[in-house]
């Protein structure tokens, strides 16, 4: 059997672990949804939602993830979908909670406007208010889930025994982890090249606590100059500090002491302001 794939999606995850769980053996086709390979027209005719996953078992075409871990159960008699009417039916339950109620104020109410450049709303104050309304009801979905449908004595969603329910659930919730994954396995997954990876996200990280140290550092140069001027009699601001002091020249003592304020202040302001460059989530907006 061959799967369309994506490996950070959150619909293809569930299959993988059940695929991986119970040996079933897949021949993987990877759709590369952050090159846009699914919106091509070959994919189309695979797929006319352009979307993974999709399941091909000969001539025989399988999407939506629920029905592809459903068939794949079967197809080895897993008894993470059991045969019981009822608890078949109750597993069933959950996986539809998961994917019509939470996933879909979690997914694509929270995370995907955030993460995917299509989903993203163009007007910012109605990008705002998507992930502000899907941040609220994904709230709701979690505490109906953690105090009512998990609840204090089960193991798994639908009792003491792993599910179906609880592959696609757990792929759902993690999902979350997306908005905050770490940044250079993401930009890997994403096919970029290593020089790219380094240099774009690797360096521009590793920037931030730099440009903490040099600009909060420099101010204190015109400080060390006090010190460093009087030693080698180079005539500076240092000196001319230290030679007011002892004229009890109040106004040059001040004025010399006001541009070193300045200086402090100008330099947190461009260390502000290369933060925000070099991560845009710290800019003020
Ligand atoms: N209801 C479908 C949803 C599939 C889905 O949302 N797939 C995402 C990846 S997690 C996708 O292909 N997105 C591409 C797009 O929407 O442009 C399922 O459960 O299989």
């Amino acid at each position: 059997m061959k799967l369309y794939y994506h490996p950070v999606s959150t619909t293809c995850r569930p299959i993988l672990q059940l695929a991986a769980d119970s040996g079933i053996d897949l021949e993987f086709k990877l759709v590369d949804l952050f090159k846009g390979e699914h919106l091509s027209e070959a994919y189309c005719a695979v797929n006319p939602s352009k979307q993974v996953p999709v399941l091909e078992d000969k001539d025989f075409r399988l999407t939506e993830s629920a029905s592809i871990l459903r068939y794949l159960a079967d197809t080895v008699d897993s008894p993470a979908y059991p045969k019981d009417l009822k608890q078949r039916a109750r597993v069933n339950e959950m996986m539809d909670w998961f994917n019509t109620g939470l996933y879909r104020d979690l997914g694509y109410g929270l995370i995907y406007p955030q993460v995917l450049p299509h989903l993203k709303r163009a007007d910012e104050k109605i990008q705002a208010a998507t992930i502000a309304w899907g941040r609220d009801r994904t709230r709701s979905w979690l505490t109906i889930l953690d105090e009512k449908l998990i609840g204090p004595r089960k193991a798994f969603v639908c009792g003491d025994s792993i599910t179906l329910a609880d592959y696609l659930g757990a792929a759902f919730l993690t999902v979350g982890d997306v908005i905050r994954l770490d940044y250079v396995t993401t930009a890997r997954s994403k096919g970029i090249g290593e020089r790219k990876v380094i240099i774009r996200h690797v360096v521009r990280n590793a920037l931030i606590p730099v440009v903490t140290l040099v600009a909060l550092q420099l101010p204190a140069v015109f400080g060390g100059a006090i010190v460093t001027e009087q030693i080698f009699r180079v005539p500076g601001i240092g000196s001319l500090l230290i030679a007011a002091i002892l004229a009890n020249d109040t106004p040059v003592v001040m004025g010399i002491t006001f541009v070193i304020a300045c200086l402090v202040v100008l330099f947190n302001l461009i260390a502000d302001i290369l933060y925000g460059w070099l991560d845009p989530r710290i800019s003020y907006r």
